[in-house]
């Protein structure tokens, strides 16, 4: 009684002592924190990004002075990717600037360049303007550390390789590193204060304001129409560095100078931006809703690593594409070209491979949207452990558009015969984008039998296009207890987890110490769509193998549960500014069970009056969430009586004002027929099992989704 009473005494005087300070820093911030966008209407949004909708392929470009070690740095190769060996080896500065000397791409053309991209099917390219080392690919008047400056190549390849797009009728983008910056000042892997060489010791607010704004200010105002997008990288992986003032200066920049640009996720400082980004791997079932890219190399690295042959095959990647289009993303494919500004010969065969089925084919990609069939052709591994246990079936995918399916197939049928199982859709008529005869086919229990030529069009994937009925195809519900592979497809070694699944940001980061501050770090890292709120519920949930949180995952979830946390640790760090800058459009709050837990004397009242904070809080430093509030869960261990829960939930109820926020019950779902709290569901009679959280999950997603929605 008396330690409660001493809790709220001092919540209270923590509450007065930093009310004038977070209420200084929310005024602060309300100016940047403006996303720019968020009057921008759905058709004005559609248009802006038609192009990119469309697209579907596009070429990435890392190309700096790394290509010059090509990955090895004294004689020995460097771990990592070839362009970030300068970090990888330690390099002190003055002697990576060696390099740039040496950079003299004699053989760039800017032409050949875009026309190998456009004989692919690609229709963007998205080239480093300027990577993590901080050398600036075009000449910049920020500082000397550029080609102009100090390279003996003066010229401006983003410039030629602009009127080279204009020309053969590509869009294109640049890619700018604005939060790591190894020369100017900028953060590094690891860390802002883990640099190597005291002569990258500057101020990150110094680079931001002098480095990184100017810069951006150059690509954006220098290059015409162009950038097409902004492509930024590194916000903090899993490292606190760009902060959301920081951050918003650029996203002003973008707003205030080129408001049409695309901006992918990853600018930081809780910015969503236009397109997410899923690095290295394909996402089982893409972001439903939005926008979204896989980036990924053709080899091991993304700058010219002269060691690196482990090239994918044509074959590897072609079905990459069909499979990214098929889940509604597009394809930034990666090349790293030579200091003498060549593209590695296994590249361009690649693209040479991919350009020829985009020939034929082609349509089936451009301009389509994804499948609107429910299976993501993935296979359990039952021998493989862990993460990467799906693999996937390389059997067909579909693409769509109004009235038309296209079905990809890989595994040519030695029968002749094809199913298409599930379609509802009447089909007016079939034939191959390779000949435009019609095929025969059958149509009957919600599938479709297509009898095909023995041969296949193509060795790899051949394309089926069928003519529908329906302008959007109707096709039969997903099965019953159908649940979705959390685990992407393949996901090679990557410092990079902004693309994150609902696993990665839904499991807690790391155990022991600084576990707290690096599950901060991570959830800073941004951007966050939806917040789960609470103590060991949320803390706890990952671990039990949970499939169905991929669900949340188009929402960019993040969970802040920390185990054994009461309602006064959560209102301590949120008043704190813990969660300061980040924008979830809808936080769910789950607190008090440790309150009645841990003291049975607490009264009602008391633990009601702490979550009524807690969403006041919640309210005040992120001004734009919806919060869910769920009613406290009941507790068999130790027991707490149904009139205590009862009670606080009859209080906390009337928080609900159904405009910022809705409050509901669940608990009920938790007891048994008895009413007691079920032992089959909270076998510790506190924590939920897997189906415990189904239950949960049934229970509270069709108002969250609304709410997500809205
Ligand atoms: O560290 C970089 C890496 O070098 C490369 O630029 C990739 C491309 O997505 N992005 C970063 C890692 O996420």
């Amino acid at each position: 009684m008396i330690r409660s009473t001493l809790i709220h005494c001092l919540i209270a005087l923590l509450l007065a002592a930093a009310t004038p300070l977070y209420a200084q820093k929310t005024a602060e911030n309300a100016a940047p924190t403006a996303q720019g966008y968020e009057n921008e209407t759905k058709a004005q949004r559609d248009a802006r990004m038609a192009w990119w909708r469309d697209a579907k392929f596009g070429l990435f470009i890392h190309w700096g002075v790394y290509s010059v070690p090509a990955g090895i740095y004294k004689g020995e190769p460097v771990k990592g990717y070839a362009e970030k060996i300068m970090s990888g080896a330690k390099i002190p500065m003055a002697e990576y600037q060696l390099y740039a000397k040496e950079f003299n791409p004699v053989k760039f053309d800017a032409n050949a360049w875009v026309k190998m991209a456009k004989d692919a099917g690609m229709k963007y390219i998205v080239i480093t303007a300027k990577h993590h080392d901080g050398f600036a690919m075009y000449p910049t008047k920020a500082n000397q550390w550029s080609l102009v400056g100090a390279s003996p190549w003066k010229h401006d390849p983003l410039q030629e390789l602009a009127e080279a797009c204009r020309k053969y009728g590509l869009k294109l983008g640049f890619y700018y590193s604005q939060a790591q910056d190894w020369h100017n000042g900028g953060s590094v892997s690891g860390g802002v204060e883990n640099k190597w060489d005291p002569a990258q010791h500057h101020d990150l607010d110094d680079y931001i304001d002098n480095v990184a704004v100017p810069q951006v200010k150059e690509l954006l105002t220098q290059y015409g129409d162009f950038p097409a997008v902004l492509w930024w990288d590194t916000p903090g992986s899993n490292r606190p560095n760009i902060t959301q003032p920081q951050a918003a200066k650029l996203r002003k920049l973008v707003h205030e100078l080129r408001p049409d640009v695309i901006t992918n996720n990853r600018l930081g400082g809780g910015f969503m931006g236009d397109t997410e980004v899923a690095e290295q791997n394909i996402p089982p079932e893409g972001f439903p809703g939005l926008d979204w890219e896989t980036c990924m190399t053709m080899n091991g690295t993304w700058g010219y690593n002269r060691a690196d042959d482990r090239w994918k095959s044509t074959e590897v990647l072609l079905r990459h594409l069909c499979n990214i289009a098929s889940k509604g993303g597009n394809f930034l494919l990666n090349v790293g070209p030579t200091s003498e500004g060549v593209i590695p010969e296994p590249s361009i065969e690649v693209l040479n491979g991919i350009g020829q089925w985009m020939k034929v084919n082609g349509e089936a990609i451009h301009g389509s949207r994804s499948t609107p069939f429910h299976d993501p052709h993935l296979q359990l591994n039952p021998k493989k452990q862990g993460k990467k246990r799906f693999e996937p079936v390389w059997d067909w995918r579909c693409t769509s558009k109004p009235g038309m399916l296209y079905i990809i197939i890989f595994d040519w049928p030695v029968t002749g015969e094809f199913e298409v199982p599930g379609l509802l859709s009447k089909v007016n008529r079939a034939y191959l984008l390779a000949d435009p005869q019609n095929l025969k086919f059958t149509q009957g229990d919600d599938r479709v039998r297509l009898m095909l030529p023995k041969e296949a069009p193509d060795p790899i994937a051949s394309v089926v296009c069928l003519e529908i009925a329906d302008a959007q195809a109707k096709v039969a519900p997903k099965p019953e207890g159908w649940e979705l592979p959390v685990e992407a497809e393949s996901a090679p070694g990557t410092d990079a987890p902004q693309s994150r699944t609902a696993q990665d940001a839904l499991t807690p980061v790391v155990k022991g110490p600084g576990r707290h501050r690096k599950l901060l770090a991570r959830i800073k890292e941004g951007p966050v769509g939806l917040l789960f709120l609470g103590d060991s519920i949320t803390d706890k949930w990952p671990s039990k193998g949970l499939e169905s949180w991929v669900r949340f995952a188009h929402y960019q979830p993040a969970n802040f549960g920390i185990s054994g946390d009461r309602t006064e640790h959560v209102l301590w760090r949120i008043t704190n500014g813990e969660l300061d800058g980040i924008q979830p459009k809808v936080t769910v709050i789950m607190v008090g069970t440790n309150n009645i837990g841990h003291f049975n004397d607490e009264k009602a009242e008391w633990t009601a009056d702490g979550i009524k904070k807690i969403v006041e809080v919640v309210h005040e430093k992120l001004p734009k969430t919806k919060v869910l509030l769920l009613g406290v869960f009941p507790r068999a261990r130790p027991k707490v009586t149904g009139k205590k829960i009862e009670a606080i939930n009859r209080i906390i109820s009337k928080l609900g004002d159904a405009e910022k926020t809705v409050y509901l019950d669940i608990g009920q779902k938790f007891l048994d027929t008895t009413g007691e709290p079920s032992t089959e569901i909270m076998p510790d009679g506190l924590h939920l099992n897997a189906n415990g959280y189904e239950i949960w999950y049934e229970a509270m997603w069709p108002t969250l989704e609304t709410m997500l929605k809205e």
